[in-house]
């Protein structure tokens, strides 16, 4: 297969004209840089996840899932999608239920988010009065992606489209953000990324609602005021700022057995609180 693209911890293989295969490694970054140490299983568990939500998002929201056993090779077999083939979309469709992240600087310098006005006196973590969609486009390779108001989006896509795609943003995320509070998980923010159909219908694609595209936080555990722990890389980041001696310019130092082992963990525990199901490593299993 024809690699297409090659992102930090993912590949795209094309299969034919209709079809591209998406493939999560094992790979993790920290502080923008991937890091040399794998974390067994997070590509299967990535998968899992974003499988499991594009079944529950199904009927009102087009996405490029097709399958995830039925025509994926062997060695890909648990970490790979087959998708559609869309024409993706170059803007980046953040949704924001919460202040966390780039938007926190945004909002102290500005009053708002990509053009969005908040009301006064908000602090890092707090919930916002509705959530809000926040675009951004693409950086340069190495660049931070940039947040963007609505009318850059317009520019980029096109008005029909820039509403579709806000309108489907919000959408999901309210859908997700009621499911996961079921599990008592905060999604804060999260990511996804669109295409068009050969019919010119908007279709969800990427992986959608994981850890790696969102922020998710312990319901229990939120204290707004202050960044809040990241669920999955809390133990990478503390190890590599406190414990590594890292200056934080490539390469980064591989990770002890035990912060593996506690990450990897976090990641499963974010599967099985958000889905109730037991995630299974089928990888000894023939
Ligand atoms: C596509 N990207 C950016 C995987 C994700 N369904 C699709 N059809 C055509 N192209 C794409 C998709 C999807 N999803 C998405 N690039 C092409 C994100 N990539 C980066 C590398 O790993």
């Amino acid at each position: 297969m024809r690699l297409l693209a090659s992102g930090k911890v993912r590949e795209l293989y094309e299969v034919d004209g209709e079809r591209l295969l998406m493939v999560a490694s094992d790979r993790i970054s920290a502080y923008d840089v991937v890091l040399p140490t794998a974390i067994p299983d997070k590509g299967a568990v990535l998968t899992a996840l974003s499988g499991w939500w594009f079944g529950r998002l199904a009927a009102a929201q087009p996405h490029h899932l097709v399958s995830a056993v039925a025509g994926v090779p062997e060695e890909f077999r648990g970490r790979a999608m087959l998708v559609r083939r869309l024409s993706m979309l170059p803007v980046e469709c953040v949704a924001r239920g919460y202040l966390a992240g780039s938007a926190v600087a945004e909002y102290a310098e500005t009053g708002g988010v990509c053009g969005v006005q908040l009301e006064a006196g908000l602090r890092d973590g707090d919930r916002l009065s509705e959530p809000i969609f926040t675009p951004a486009t693409k950086a340069a390779a190495g660049e931070h992606d940039e947040n963007v108001a609505f009318d850059r989006v317009v520019a980029a896509v096109g008005g029909e489209l820039a509403e579709g795609l806000r309108d489907r943003t919000l959408a999901i995320y309210a859908e997700a953000a009621a499911v996961a509070e079921r599990s008592r998980i905060l999604l804060a923010d999260t990511k996804f990324e669109f295409g068009t159909d050969s019919g010119g219908a908007l279709v969800l694609g990427d992986e959608v609602l994981t850890p790696d595209s969102s922020r998710f936080w312990p319901a229990e555990e939120w204290r707004p005021g202050g960044a809040q722990p990241s669920y999955d890389k809390q133990f990478v980041r503390d190890w590599l700022t406190h414990e590594s001696g890292w200056d934080r310019r490539p390469p980064a130092p591989q990770l002890p057995d035990d912060v593996v082992t506690a990450t990897r963990r976090r990641y499963v525990q974010a599967y099985e609180q958000l889905t109730g199901l037991r995630f299974a490593d089928w990888s000894e299993v023939s």
